[in-house]
């Protein structure tokens, strides 16, 4: 997407472009770089010793800075801007009326159960000057009735995209040059036009994320605010912020070209701006406005809003700073908590320098120390456990024993039970088939002797009729 150069309409002059430092080969060769990161202590100690020549004649590394400038540029430069706001405050409007482009996008709804960031990167080419422009917004920040932890997806945001940064650092073959820096450069924290003061939500939100970027705090829609009450609604923001504690990103006053100009804009934070896509024409040029019923607010008017000094102060004039001030300082602390977590020390408790080697060979062997402590102990445990197995197999293995002697004596007890009862029956048999014996003996004497009387009693019968054998 190419965009043309537009000339800032309002009444402050063009500065000249601060140098670009770290991140990029113009950096660390610019004079101003130089001067505002090393300072001058660095300068005496790479100047000790050394003896300043004359040169006789032209020797030509006076180009250096312009061979730095066209390396930069070939390669192109990226910057990422984090819009925190609630929904609806013109965010998005802001962003297309800063980059005078339409970036495409659905306007967010207020229904979100959560806070989400969304992130869009762009190229951007201005004259010769390639810009990855990376535009990352809040969807549905103030939407929740319960606001407590909308800052964390925010802050955990942040955070990423520095490990992002952290884990390519440390990689053995990185390639930072051609990295795609995602860290957030810019965070233009959207304040309503309320009048009052700010919310609580802004104050929590700005004071997590105020160590992890540079935060630009803006009115937005100040069109809704009246002259005077937007005066007083400046002051008192500003108080709230100091009395709260509340780090907000200050323009650099310490490099003399643009110092004065910073200066000035430094007190005129956090800028009221109107942001607005339709262009209309006011006189005989089209211009950036938005049209009322009774009036016309130009965006670009300095008499109407700051839109103008902002888009200066962040893009014309201190880009480059807030870059830098984003590696140097931001990333910077990210990088070291984050390896004091992992036990990285500089020194050791004597404060003598401690060498990356030394503390990783140290961490090495704590790591071991404690392996092998945790190896003892889990044998300790194994073996413990095993004789703790054993103990309650031998008892159950006794328990059955038992069970066995038990129902062997059982069984026997039975055994010898049935074997009394059989023998006592087969005595009762025995008994009864004598008894048997002896009845059938008896009655077959019985029946041998009936039969002799009867014979006899026939012949008594046969001589005298007349007897009566019943
Ligand atoms: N009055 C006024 N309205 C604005 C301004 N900027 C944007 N708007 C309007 O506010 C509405 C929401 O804007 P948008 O950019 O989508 O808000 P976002 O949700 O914060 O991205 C749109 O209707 C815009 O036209 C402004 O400066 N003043
Ligand atoms: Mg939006």
């Amino acid at each position: 997407m190419a965009i043309g150069a537009s000339e800032p309409s309002g009444s402050l002059a063009p500065w000249p472009c601060r140098a670009p430092a770290h991140g990029c080969p113009l950096g660390p060769g610019t004079a101003q770089a130089k001067r505002r990161r090393a300072g001058v202590s660095l300068g005496q100690k790479a100047g000790e010793g050394c003896r300043t020549v004359p040169l006789a004649g032209h020797v030509g590394f006076d180009s250096l800075p312009d061979q730095l400038v066209n390396k930069s540029v070939s390669q192109g430069f990226c910057f990422n801007i984090l819009c925190v706001g609630e929904t609806g405050l013109g965010k998005s409007t802001l962003m297309d009326t800063l980059f005078n482009t339409k970036f495409e996008g659905e306007p967010a709804t207020h229904t979100q159960p959560g806070v989400q960031l969304r992130s869009n990167t762009y190229d951007l080419q201005e004259s010769n000057v390639g810009l990855k422009l990376t535009i990352v917004s809040t969807v549905g920040f103030g939407d929740q009735i319960n606001k407590e932890d909308s800052y964390k997806p925010i802050v955990e945001f942040i955070d990423a995209q520095f490990e992002a940064y952290l884990q390519e650092e440390l990689k053995i073959r990185r390639v930072l040059h051609t990295y795609h820096d995602s860290r957030i450069h810019v965070c233009l924290y959207f304040i309503a036009p309320t009048g009052h003061s700010l919310k609580s939500l802004d104050l929590v939100t700005m004071k997590k994320l105020d160590s992890k970027v540079n935060i630009i705090p803006i009115i937005a829609k100040a069109d809704a605010i009246s002259k005077s009450e937007l005066t007083k609604f400046k002051i008192k923001i500003t108080s709230e912020l100091v009395s709260n504690g509340v780090q907000i990103y200050q323009f650099p006053t310490d490099d003399e070209s643009v110092a004065e100009i910073n200066g000035t804009m430094n007190a005129h934070l956090p800028f009221a701006v109107i942001g607005s896509t339709e262009e209309l024409k006011i006189g005989n040029k089209m211009m950036r406005a938005r049209q009322y019923p009774w009036g016309t607010v130009q965006v670009e008017n300095e008499a109407h809003c700051d839109f103008v000094k902002l888009r200066e102060m962040l893009i014309r004039v201190n880009m480059e700073d807030l870059r830098e001030q984003t590696h140097t300082r931001h990333y910077e602390l990210y990088r070291r908590c984050k390896l004091e977590e992992m036990g990285f020390k500089d020194t050791d408790p004597d404060s003598k320098p401690f060498s990356l080697q030394e503390t990783y060979e140290a961490k090495r062997n704590e790591f071991l120390g404690e392996l092998q402590k945790k190896e003892e102990e889990m044998r300790q445990m194994f073996v413990q456990r095993v004789k703790e197995k054993e103990a309650e197999l031998k008892e159950a293995e006794k328990e059955l024993h038992e069970k066995f002697d038990r129902l062997k004596k059982l069984h026997q007890d039975e055994k010898k039970k049935l074997e009394d009862k059989k023998k006592s029956l087969d005595d009762e048999v025995n008994a009864f088939k004598q008894r048997k014996t002896a009845a059938e003996l008896l009655q077959s004497q019985g029946s041998q002797a009936g039969g002799s009387q009867t014979l006899k009693r026939d012949k008594e019968k046969k001589n005298n009729p007349w007897l009566c054998t019943e």
